[in-house]
């Protein structure tokens, strides 16, 4: 697979000279300064493409061309919205760059509870815990009806009872301002602003915003939302074709549905559906191994056999479920999602495939230098030189020739 490497653009306190030296050969990245829905022009993406070119790498992913809420909820002014993403579409394909991930997930982007959670090495990493989450939904979001959701709650995928509403009653017992603030801005504000989400850091009232965006989906189901995105993919397609475009969509994380809101990039079930209700080689999947590992319902590495075909981007993380069905990241040599058999699988089909490696730890000082939440400089090059050890040990086996960049031969 090539190593690609997620990059915020110019602003990232991670260079590109910094990537270089680290065997990065290809930049997954976004015009993150065009608001979402407006057009990306060709002198834009021309610009960020030949600064990547000077380095020597290339412009490979774009990660996201955000699908505004409008599309996914279906709004009046969703068709003009579609208009400008093929616009998009067709002046990324003019300067090459051939491969969009994006989401589908309504208002929410990835969601976790703690970005700074320790483990035995005294490195941290992501966590979600489902009271804490349960915590904000009732209490902080204040969602009609939330209480009785969680009363009935199942960890998804998992035969156990838990009682959350005890959990958060005792989380409720002892929670302070400061720790009410803390989860609003892990969850709505330092998780979503940098990528491309509703929420920026500057928001005064992020809570009062983050409720109206929710009431946005009142009444839209599971169906509904499904539908919608049937309809964002059928309209786009023939522009994909026309121009060389593969969509891959990113599944939902954690896959599993929040806040009352649909989620349908859950499971095998769901990204077949998709497949089959768009059948188009263009329409394609983002095999992000962490989100989907962060579901006791996914057997990742036989999601990756049934779905290799149609994954036009790979994300390599994998994580932990504890037994009460909170999850946190694991190194990339662990966890759930077997990354050394998911290599395999993903270099047999397409060595070519774009791969980055997704959240690291946060080792060493990382923590002091203001990266994005998940995004760290020490830990994700960490677990790419990990992946990279992988990647040539497979290809070793499978006689695939391994391209060492950055020294001599
Ligand atoms: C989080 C990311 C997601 C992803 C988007 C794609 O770390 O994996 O924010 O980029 O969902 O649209």
């Amino acid at each position: 697979m090539e190593r690609t490497w997620r990059w915020f653009g110019r602003k990232d306190k991670i260079t590109l000279a910094m990537l270089r030296e680290i065997g990065v050969e290809g930049i997954v990245t976004a015009l993150h300064d065009v608001p979402n829905g407006e057009i990306w022009t060709r002198e834009k993406i021309r610009d960020l493409r030949e600064y990547i070119e000077s380095f020597g790498m290339r412009w490979s992913v774009v990660e996201s061309l955000p699908v505004c809420e409008s599309i996914k909820y279906g709004g009046a002014d969703r068709d003009q919205l579609i208009e400008n993403y093929k616009q998009s579409l067709r002046n990324l394909s003019a300067e090459g760059i051939h491969t969009i991930c994006y989401n589908f997930m309504p208002v929410l982007d990835w969601a976790r509870t703690d970005l700074d959670h320790p483990n035995p090495n005294g490195t941290t990493n992501l966590y979600f815990s489902y009271a804490e989450f349960a915590y904000f939904d009732i209490y902080i979001v204040g969602r009609e009806g939330a209480r009785e959701e969680w009363a009935s709650f199942k960890v998804p995928g998992l035969d156990i009872d838990r009682d959350i509403l005890a959990e958060v009653d005792a989380l409720r017992a002892e929670m302070t301002p400061e720790g009410e603030h803390k989860l609003v801005e892990t969850i709505i504000v330092k998780t979503q602003g940098f990528v491309s989400g509703n929420i920026r850091e500057d928001d005064e009232h992020p809570i009062e915003l983050f409720r109206q965006l929710l009431s946005l989906y009142d009444g839209i189901t599971k169906d509904q939302l499904r539908e919608n995105m049937r309809y964002f993919l059928s309209a786009i397609m023939p522009v994909c074709e026309e121009c060389g475009m593969n969509m891959c969509v990113h599944p939902d994380d954690p896959p599993f549905p929040v806040l009352g809101l649909p989620r349908i990039v859950t499971s095998a079930e769901d990204i077949e559906w998709f497949l089959n209700a768009v059948d188009n080689p263009h329409n394609g999947l983002t095999f992000c191994a962490g989100s989907l590992s962060a579901g006791a319902q996914n057997d990742v590495v036989e999601m990756a056999r049934r779905f290799a075909p149609r994954t036009h981007f790979v994300h390599l993380r994998s994580c932990h479920i504890f037994p009460n069905g909170d999850f946190t990241e694991a190194s990339h040599l662990g966890g759930r999602a077997d990354i050394i058999e998911l290599a395999r699988i993903f270099e047999k089909t397409n060595p070519d495939l774009p791969m980055r490696v997704d959240h690291g730890m946060t080792m060493l000082g990382d923590g002091d230098k203001g990266y994005n939440a998940g995004y760290s400089f020490l830990g994700r090059m960490f677990a790419m030189g990990q992946v990279q050890g992988i990647l040539a040990t497979v290809d070793r086996e499978l006689g695939i020739p391994y391209k060492i960049t950055g020294f001599y031969e």
